[in-house]
């Protein structure tokens, strides 16, 4: 027979995770376990190769506790996930507000600003966070920093419409100050990424002291006209989880 496989992991799956997948693995449980309460029925599932294990754990709690709840998901990637755990798809449409949204991050600084949109997701991912009573993050112990750009220096993602890349790459290798600003091209370079609401995104790298004022750069980008989004997440998140190397948790 063929058991289809389950999101739940078993202990010998465990066994043979990464560092750094159990630190994930870690952050995203032990998120679930503080802040998902029982009266939540509108939950936000975002993106990345840590959010799966908070549905995990979400999926762990049983079907009675799920079938009460409805999920909404920030793309293509976390819809899947849902649909593949049997949980209740819904979309933002139907609720224009969320109980709480779990996400990933590229980077979190140590005021709970973050970059996001290494996977050409934050616009969706911003549009359920802001929608969220609660936003919570979930990350291994890399993406916990004191000022956003340490680890992660590709740059800051940008999602900006086809026609005016052109014009939003020159204002920000200009005016803006990001003179290593690039179009972020697909593998073997077969042209731009394009997101699931058929942008492209910009990665525009800053220097230091500019991204340890993230909201004012994020302002000054996101008045560009033919921005749509900026994967810079200001003053959002109600809390950090961080799995570490020595299997502790770090929140902040
Ligand atoms: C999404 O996935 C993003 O906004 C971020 O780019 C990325 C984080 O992924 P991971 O959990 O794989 O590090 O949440």
């Amino acid at each position: 027979t063929i058991v289809p496989p389950s999101i739940v992991l078993t202990p010998s799956q465990v066994a043979k995770l990464s560092v750094i997948e159990k630190s994930k693995r870690l952050a995203a449980f032990a998120a679930v376990d503080e802040h998902l309460l029982g009266e939540h029925r509108v939950i936000g599932i975002g993106s990345g190769s840590t959010v799966p294990y908070v549905v995990e754990r979400i999926v762990s709690q049983g079907p009675e506790l799920n079938k009460a709840r409805v999920f909404i998901p920030t793309g293509f990637q976390s819809k899947e996930l849902i649909v593949s755990s049997h949980l209740n798809l819904g979309d933002v449409d139907q609720y224009p507000t969320l109980d709480i949204t779990f996400d990933g991050a590229d980077e979190v600084d140590r005021d709970l600003n973050c970059i996001k949109g290494g996977g050409a997701c934050h616009l969706r991912e911003k549009v359920l966070a802001e929608a969220a009573k609660t936003f919570i993050l979930v990350a291994d112990y890399r993406k916990n920093v004191e000022f956003l750009g340490t680890n992660f220096s590709q740059g800051v993602p940008i999602e900006v419409v086809p026609f005016a890349y052109a014009k939003v790459l020159q204002n920000l290798r200009g005016t803006l100050g990001s003179p290593n600003a690039v179009l972020r091209m697909a593998k073997m370079k077969a042209g731009p990424v394009v997101s699931d609401n058929a942008n492209f995104i910009i990665d525009a790298p800053f220097a230091t002291d500019v991204m340890k004022d993230p909201y004012t750069i994020m302002a000054r980008i996101k008045m560009l006209t033919g921005v749509v989004e900026v994967g810079l997440f200001c003053h959002m998140a109600k809390a950090a989880y961080f799995g570490n190397e020595d299997g502790s948790v770090t929140v902040k």
